[in-house]
């Protein structure tokens, strides 16, 4: 629901941004695209004939056991790309590689938190994939079916998910820092057979206990059958007979060989979790074509994939980022992948850093909280290092600041490297919006022009377009390939967020503004979302997870800016009238909310109050919350307001 006002979200700094940058002529001489002309000219028919466009880089990009009838159909909110037409996702990121020139090359190169390294050629990796299928399949998995996959990021997950693809088994992905609360409740909604886990996986040292999160998620869900277990740490962790099975103990005892079966372009690929403005999280279902479409172009094109990269996008891939372009966008493009386990300042601040020099990545795409913290870590570390070898920069997440920006081109960059800010969601499967490297002139703060295919707006709240560079609702224009086509199990909610907001548009959830030259600013979440980190968390998620905490009656979660973070979550929290505030109880509720939903959730200041503000039927007046938590005053309009001394409360306890 839209209902902030657009003021609230915007970011200063980025409202005053003006600086521009020209494309890189070095890099551009070698870019895919001769000039922006090009770009324009392939664009405007893209939109002119979107089917005649995608039909083209379908048959351009990908392999299809069998081709489509038609392009695409649009009916009762469900969209269907490339009908009639088969394909394997596996297929295209594994065999297509093994029966060419691309046999031999590494696919993933890996580093372990503690410096172990591994490498898989195309030819490794499709043998495990192979391997890890029969394993499905030996369990009883046909296509269709569901797996949860809960793991560090190991080659194991990427190995799982491909896997999981080439036999028509719908995966999904749980983000290792989720508690286990979060991971039951994605198993129970999706209705997963199997499970594949590790032991433990290293952050920051210490052992994370994957294995024993698992176990206790699995003490209230009734559907998993099996659990695969990687031995990473070496952690004892209890295995359950007839349940769990040990990784490298079960593929040894499977057939070498799994043919990738070819299944329709819109059979089920993976449901990934996001939060959204209820308390419940939406599982976005993305089909397989289309997706693969998407991931497979915005990765050529965005990320000018060369024959000799060494590709490094640093998301976990629990996200949407980590499935589109940590595995699905560069294996398809038969890219080097490289993969990091562990934490960014581990052992020592400079360890990405240490990493891009010793792998000689060329490519690096993260996120502008990371880049903020590195700034804060101080120039010596990256300055340490040689990183000549990287060409390319990304981001994705939130919005960038341009300080930040100005850092990593200079810093990292060393101003030769395009910085490709890349807008995109969940829902949208892979990037929306983002400068073509080389050929467009990039602006910090602004992902600048849309994608092929991709036609972006920004309306008012009753539909009309906003003017000039006027504030609006960033939504898009007409469905696209790689959208997510349902919410899992509630084609309703999917429905009602994204297309019924403003009728007939995608709705993104997001404020945007569009300057002079048509470039796009986007400002950030317009609805009970906010982003800690780059990540989405709903205020309502983390609201329902703290009212079951025994003291607590009621709780309003705000975001606040945060420096590094971007967002910092305040819960303003009310007790039942028998309990009283002691020096444990914040603690205790911080606890009690990062078992409930992840150490993501965990919030940065909780404040006790006597009441919270509400109108007089009832809503919680978080506008006056996000203020005061933001400014520490109180200006917004309170006419609404059903008692005003909840304000003085408020105020008061805001001067503790
Ligand atoms: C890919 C991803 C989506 C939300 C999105 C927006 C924010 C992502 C951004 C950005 C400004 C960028 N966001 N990329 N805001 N500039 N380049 O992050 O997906 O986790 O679903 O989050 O993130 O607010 O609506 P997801």
């Amino acid at each position: 629901m839209a209902n902030n006002e657009l003021a609230e979200v915007s970011i200063d700094s980025l409202l005053k941004e003006n600086r521009k940058f020209l494309p890189n002529k070095k890099f551009s001489e070698n870019y895919i695209l001769k000039d922006y002309n090009t770009y324009k000219r392939m664009y405007n028919s893209s939109i002119k004939d979107p089917k005649k466009f995608w039909e083209k880089m379908a048959a351009t990009h990908l392999v299809f056991f069998k081709k489509w009838r038609s392009v695409f159909k649009w009916k009762d909110y469900k969209a269907e790309w490339f009908i009639g037409a088969t394909l394997n996702i596996s297929y295209n990121c594994l065999d297509r590689h093994v029966n060419s020139d691309r046999k031999n090359k590494a696919a993933l190169i890996w580093e372990g938190e503690p410096g172990d390294v591994k490498t898989y050629t195309y030819q490794q990796l499709y043998s495990e994939v192979m391997i890890c299928a029969n394993m499905l399949k030996s369990l009883g998995l046909v296509a269709g079916d569901k797996a949860a996959i809960y793991m560090p990021l190991i080659p194991e997950a990427m190995i799982a998910m491909l896997a999981c693809t080439r036999i028509g088994v719908v995966h999904t992905v749980v983000f290792g820092g989720f508690s286990s609360n979060s991971l039951r409740d994605r198993i129970q909604d999706s209705g997963c057979k199997i499970l594949f886990t590790a032991d433990g996986g290293f952050r920051k040292g210490s052992v994370v206990k994957m294995k024993e999160m698992a176990d206790e998620a699995l003490l209230e869900t009734s559907t998993i059958k099996n659990v695969i277990v990687v031995k990473r740490t070496s952690e004892k962790v209890n295995m359950k007979t007839g349940r769990d099975l040990w990784w490298h103990e079960y593929s040894a005892k499977q057939a070498k060989v799994c043919e990738a079966i070819p299944l329709s372009s819109e059979h089920p690929l993976f449901i990934l979790y996001t939060s959204g403005t209820t308390g419940k999280p939406k599982g976005l279902l993305h089909t397989t074509a289309g997706y693969l479409l998407g991931a497979t172009v915005t990765t050529k094109y965005l990320f000018d994939i060369k024959e000799t990269d060494i590709y490094w996008c640093t998301a976990d891939v629990g996200w949407i980022t980590g499935h589109s372009y940590v595995v699905y966008g560069p294996l398809s493009n038969g890219a080097t992948v490289f993969m990091y386990e562990g934490a960014p300042t581990f052992p020592e601040p400079d360890r990405f850093w240490k990493m891009i020099s010793d792998h000689k990545v060329t490519t690096l795409y993260t996120a502008p909280t990371a880049i903020r913290s590195f700034i804060r870590l101080g120039n010596e570390y990256p300055l340490k290092h040689d990183l000549s070898s990287l060409r390319l920069l990304g981001t994705v997440g939130e919005p960038i600041n341009p300080e930040a920006w100005i850092w990593y081109n200079e810093v990292i960059g060393k101003k030769k490297c395009p910085i490709v800010d890349t807008w995109w969601q969940t829902e949208t499967g892979a990037a929306m919006i983002a400068p073509f490297p080389g050929i467009m002139a990039t602006k910090p703060g602004s992902a600048t022009n849309p994608f092929f295919g991709i036609e972006p707006v920004i309306l008012k709240k009753d539909g009309t377009k906003a003017k000039g560079n006027e504030g609006g609702y960033l939504c898009i224009k007409n469905p696209w390939p790689y959208m997510a086509r349902t919410i899992y199990g509630d084609h309703d909610r999917y429905k009602k967020t994204y297309w019924k907001e403003i009728e007939g548009h995608y709705f993104t959830g997001d404020g945007a503004h569009q300057d002079k030259e048509g470039y796009f600013w986007i400002m950030g979440r317009v609805d009970d979302v906010i982003n800690v980190s780059g990540h989405r968390l709903g205020t309502m998620e983390i609201e329902s997870a703290a009212v079951h905490h025994p003291s607590i009656a009621e709780c309003a979660v705000v975001g606040r800016p945060d420096p590094i973070k971007g967002q910092g979550i305040v819960a303003f929290i009310t007790l039942k009238k028998s309990e009283k505030v002691n020096s444990h109880l914040k603690e205790d509720i911080s606890k009690f909310i990062v078992k409930e939903i992840g150490t993501l959730a965990r919030p940065d200041d909780i404040r006790f109050t006597e009441a919270l503000p509400k109108t007089r039927s009832g809503k919680i007046m978080r506008r006056l919350l996000r203020e005061l938590a933001t400014t520490g005053v109180i200006k917004g309009d309170t006419t609404t307001l059903e008692d005003f001394s909840v304000l003085e409360k408020l105020r008061e306890k805001d001067e503790d």
